[in-house]
């Protein structure tokens, strides 16, 4: 009945940094040529929608509506959409798979150029937005915006997913379950037996140790200056757990120390560029890998002495775990539903809609692992 038609509904616009969400009546056109409408169903609150509320992502268009780890259901689509049909559950995808570009064929890369991370355009591939608030065109999020009741995404940035999943849990897929254990099953490639240090226990940090964990690794180190992480670091397989607070020496040497010179993986997930170097120097001199998972502010830079890489540690990052979106997620949904992974407890808190600037308040002081908003 809606299909064809301008939806207007609810959204949670984002203004201007530094202040909250306003929740606003917003109007969704339909999806044009190779675009999907899609009705949000739940989404959940990642700190990378936050380093824009704090201006740390200062390359970005205002207004706008963030929001990308989501799940929901196909309203309509747009011609010459092939793949999906209202009804179908979906994830939207941030780190969206043309399938064609030099990064999508080759099998080692999840980085299609059709992005919108880093570039920040704010806008779908026909370069403009669906959505308009109070008569101003409002930009897109990260490719997905799913702050919203209802969005509309390239057919490359959505993929159908199985009609059994429950939406409320497999939205952390689109975003923080998916970052963090692919960056350790995929990016890292953890060995058995081998120590891990994870530096930032938020969602996507306790989803590396959960990768940690599923590769076979026997030492897995939590690090974190909020020790009220720790409990749940253990549940999900942190053998050990330490406070850099605790300590009056860096912590990179606290690591090497317990670790007979140096963790074979270290992972950062704050997006803090001096913990990123501790992470690397934490790491074994001769056979140490380091993987950047967390989101820097615009213009930050990392400085360390080369001869940390020279002597034979590896650096390197990793977006959405290095999944290629399209063809994994519904794989990973698919070993949700078997019971082959398991990531319920990264829930901490679930709101309606309405509340989502208290989700934010939740997960600035630490209080929250996850908040999932129901719409
Ligand atoms: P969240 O804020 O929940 O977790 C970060 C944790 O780091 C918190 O527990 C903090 O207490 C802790 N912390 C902060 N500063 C320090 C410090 N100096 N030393 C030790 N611990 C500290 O964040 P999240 O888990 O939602 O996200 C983590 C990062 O990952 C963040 O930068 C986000 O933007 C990024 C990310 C990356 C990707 C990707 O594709 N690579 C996708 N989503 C999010
Ligand atoms: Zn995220
Ligand atoms: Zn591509």
């Amino acid at each position: 009945a809606t299909a064809g038609k301008v939806i207007k509904c609810k959204a949670a616009v984002c203004w201007a940094p530094k202040q909250p969400l306003s929740i606003e009546e917003i109007e969704v056109a339909p999806p044009k040529a190779h675009e999907v409408r899609i009705k949000i169903v739940a989404t959940g609150v990642c700190r990378s929608d936050d380093h824009v509320l704090s201006g740390a992502i200062s390359n970005i268009k205002y207004p706008l509506i963030l929001g990308h780890e989501a799940a929901g259901i196909v309203e309509s689509v747009g011609e010459g959409v092939t793949d999906l049909q209202p009804g179908d559950k979906v994830i939207p995808l941030f780190a969206p798979q043309c399938g064609k570009c030099r990064s999508c064929v080759n099998p080692d890369s999840n980085l299609c150029y059709k992005i919108d991370i880093g570039k920040y355009d704010g806008v779908l591939l026909d370069k403009t937005t669906r959505f308009t608030c109070k008569g101003k065109p409002v930009y897109n999020f990260a490719s997905t915006s799913t702050f919203t009741e209802y969005t509309v995404v390239d057919d490359i940035a959505v993929v159908k997913i199985h009609p059994d999943a429950p939406l409320d849990k497999v939205c952390l897929i689109g975003c923080a379950f998916s970052t963090g254990y692919g960056s350790a099953v995929n990016a890292a490639k953890v060995k058995p037996g081998s120590t891990c240090a994870v530096f930032g226990l938020g969602g996507v940090g306790l989803s590396v140790i959960i990768g940690c964990k599923v590769a076979g690794a026997s030492r897995i180190i939590g690090i974190d200056l909020n020790s009220n992480k720790f409990p749940k670091a253990k549940e999900f397989g942190a053998t050990e757990c330490i406070n850099p607070k605790d300590y009056d020496r860096p912590i990179h040497e606290v690591l090497t120390a317990m670790t007979d010179d140096g963790v074979d993986y270290a992972f950062e997930v704050i997006g803090n560029t001096g913990v990123m170097t501790s992470a690397l120097l934490s790491s074994h001199f001769g056979c140490g890998k380091t993987v950047i998972v967390g989101v820097a502010p615009a213009n930050a830079t990392m400085s360390f002495d080369p001869l940390a890489l020279l002597t034979g540690r590896v650096l390197m990052g990793a977006l959405f775990g290095g999944w290629k979106s399209k063809n994994d997620v519904p794989k990973l949904v698919c070993d949700y539903i078997n019971k082959k992974i398991n990531f319920d407890g990264l829930i901490t808190h679930t709101l309606p809609f309405e509340k989502i600037n208290e989700g934010f308040e939740l997960l600035r002081k630490g209080e929250s692992i996850r908040t999932v908003l129901s719409l």
